[in-house]
């Protein structure tokens, strides 16, 4: 397995192995630190202008942690298009263009159409506040505005032929340093069962913290599943395909042993590499927060997963 791929030591040694041995991941926890300044006012706000948006308050229940400080969600980020230090994104992303944007929504739908983003952003949208789960065993609590991916589905009709979403981010060499790389098989591509995408926590995301996304969480429109790991949620997609056969991701081909197709948050199945049963919620120093299953949405999703072996679908 080659080394940039998420690099995270086990269960409990997780903190000093990142200080002490690890570079990338002194950086990342000097980020933390950085964040605990902003909340003093003496570290600058991250770099990518936005826009406040409309929006109603959702009926989702918000988790019992606090909100995750929105300089920390801005400044330790996962973006590989913009580099794999968790810093990156946040001082790399000001470069990507996202207006004009369309995103292109076919395969086996009956309404195959081109959806601007001024016209997402003119459909009703809420906040939803989600428990987040990186798949490196840290988690926040984040204040999306979206919708419904359903919602965007019902637009382009779906055929009975479309058992998977494929998601596509975009891949710009020239406004993404990371693209130039290998790191990854870009673009970015992910993918979901149809049951899943029409679930109604599958969100649209459009904005956090009441205004429209930073370009390091993924402007101007992602998708948020918030009971799998964050490798889910593509960034800045561009494109939406219905498709029939269970699509390949780029997290898959990286390393399909790692990170599987469904991703579920789940205790009990580790990362070959490392323990899933705690993480670290940020901006907390140790991994003692004890890992729900399906990331605390279990009585909302678990019935997905009715019958099906979640170690051998990991
Ligand atoms: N296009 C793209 N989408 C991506 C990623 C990426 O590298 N490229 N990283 C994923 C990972 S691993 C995580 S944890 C989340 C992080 O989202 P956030 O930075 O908004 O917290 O984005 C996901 N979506
Ligand atoms: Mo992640």
């Amino acid at each position: 397995m080659p080394r940039y791929l998420f690099p995270t030591p086990k269960g409990s040694e997780i903190t000093p192995r990142e200080v002490y041995l690890n570079r990338r991941h002194f950086i990342a926890g000097a980020t933390i630190a950085g964040a605990l300044l902003a909340l003093d006012g003496s570290a600058k706000a991250a770099t990518s202008p936005t826009e406040p948006l409309k929006f109603s308050q959702g009926s989702v229940k918000a988790p019992s942690d606090k909100t995750t400080a929105r300089e920390l969600a801005t400044t330790y980020n996962n973006y590989y298009e913009f580099g794999t230090a968790k810093t990156e994104p946040a001082r790399n992303a000001s470069t990507l263009k996202v207006r004009p944007w369309t995103v292109e929504i076919g395969g086996e739908v009956a309404k195959p159409r081109t959806i601007g983003i001024e016209d997402l952003l003119a459909m009703d949208l809420e906040e939803r506040v989600y428990r987040m789960r990186c798949v490196e065993a840290w988690s926040m609590v984040i204040p999306w505005v979206g919708m419904s991916f359903s919602k965007l589905a019902a637009l382009v009709e779906p055929t009975s032929k479309a058992k998977y979403v494929k998601f596509t981010s975009v891949a710009r060499p020239e406004e993404m340093p990371g693209v130039r790389t290998r790191i990854l098989d870009w673009p970015y591509t992910e993918g979901l069962r149809i049951d899943e995408a029409m679930h109604p926590l599958t969100f649209l995301t459009l904005g956090m913290y009441g205004e429209t996304l930073p370009n390091q969480n993924g402007a101007p429109v992602r998708i948020v599943t918030p009971w799998k790991y964050g490798f889910k949620n593509a960034k800045s997609i561009v494109r939406i395909d219905f498709v029939e056969q269970q699509p390949r991701t780029a997290w898959m081909t990286a390393g399909a042993n790692e990170y599987g197709f469904y991703a579920n948050v789940n205790p009990e199945v580790d990362h070959p590499r490392w323990s899933q049963k705690h993480e670290r919620l940020l901006p907390a120093f140790f991994a003692s927060r004890e890992t729900e299953k399906f990331n605390g949405y279990g009585a909302e999703v678990a019935s997905l997963y009715a019958g099906m072996d979640l170690a051998v679908n990991f």
